[in-house]
């Protein structure tokens, strides 16, 4: 595939980059409109949308943001999750067709417990918390989102890695029948994703089950999706069917895609910006209440989180191992 060098004004402000940097221009002007227009619309929604899914059970934890959360109709209707379309709004339109009950989790490479698991016998409920994290896409936005979930070190301790296990990788699931984004090859489905295992190890990575007290909606990765919140969003993969616990390095999907604009790391550096835009500060979506639609804040080193990471990186040019 080429890779396009869009001119300079397509690319005013960051409100135009999605990730996908091999849309056409129609599709890039269409998603221009779309990308503001669902804002607009879930904005006018607001008053009326009430929380949709199953109730979840969940006890606090410590791990808060100062700043208001993002209203709800936002953070369920201005999405990525390409398997449904690359439109912020595909995802909300589409993604209701993902049979997501039954669903299994596959558990391969270095554990001592590999195999094929219920969701329900992985994940207990009991040992639920909510955590509200700041979630910051490479795109130059961001949003703050009260997750429900359980941390990635409890569930990943459960299959007793070994000590071959060095990183770990998740997949998403891919069918194409639920999941009309993928007869397009704007990815190499399945998605992919990973982590070192001592990022995956380190307890803010969280495996979210639902969002806003309520179950995850499709379009925010239903049931069962990674957030890591020092990282940028596209780390945190949806819908995930597969674990695999592996010796080097696992393929992650930006990374195929353009390796030259997203690295296996992705840690937030308002330092190190994008090959097309600048990472030095982020729309926050809804910032600024309904009356005005976003408001823009400067990007923090990790995402605010580097007291609790920074020190995985210590030996490490951040630059270079962006
Ligand atoms: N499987 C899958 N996971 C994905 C994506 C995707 O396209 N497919 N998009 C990523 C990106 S770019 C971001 S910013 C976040 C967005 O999560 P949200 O829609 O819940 O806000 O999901 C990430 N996880
Ligand atoms: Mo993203």
């Amino acid at each position: 595939m080429l890779i396009r060098r869009p001119k300079s004004w397509e690319l005013k402000e960051n409100q135009t980059t999605p990730h996908g940097l091999y849309l056409n221009r129609r599709q890039l002007v269409a998603g221009l409109g779309l990308a503001s227009g669902s804002i607009a619309s879930c904005a006018m929604a607001e008053s009326k949308t009430a929380i949709a899914g199953r109730k979840l059970e969940f006890s606090s934890s410590k791990y808060k943001v100062d700043a208001p959360q993002t209203p709800y109709p936002m953070v369920t209707s201005y999405n990525n999750f390409y398997e449904f379309g690359t439109d912020k709004s595909d995802p909300a339109k589409h993604a209701h067709s993902l049979i997501t009950d039954p669903w299994t989790v596959t558990v391969e490479g270095h554990a001592n417990k590999t195999g094929t698991f219920a969701l329900e016998d992985i994940i207990r409920t009991s040992e639920q918390e909510e955590r509200i994290y700041r979630l910051r896409c490479v795109e130059a936005w961001s949003m703050v989102i009260p997750w429900v979930g359980v941390p990635l070190r409890k569930i990943l301790a459960q299959f007793e890695p070994t000590s071959k296990a060095k990183y770990v990788q998740f997949v998403t699931k891919f069918e194409r029948s639920q999941m009309r984004g993928t007869r397009w090859p704007v990815l190499d489905w399945p998605y992919v994703e990973g982590l070192r295992m001592d990022e995956a190890m380190n307890d803010l990575s969280f495996m979210a089950t639902g969002l806003y007290g309520h179950a995850l909606p499709n379009q925010n990765g239903a049931p069962l999706r990674l957030v890591v919140p020092w990282k940028y969003g596209f780390k945190s993969i949806k819908s995930i069917v597969k674990i695999r616990f592996v010796s080097k390095q696992p393929k992650t999907s930006w990374k195929k895609s353009a390796p030259r604009e997203y690295g296996f790391y992705s840690n937030v550096n308002p330092n190190v910006d994008h090959p097309r835009w600048s990472q030095s500060s982020e729309r926050v979506i809804g910032g600024g209440g309904f009356s005005s639609l976003f408001s823009r804040r400067n990007t923090e080193d990790f995402n605010g989180y580097g007291t609790e990471v920074a020190s995985l990186y210590s030996d490490m040019d951040l630059k270079r191992n962006y």
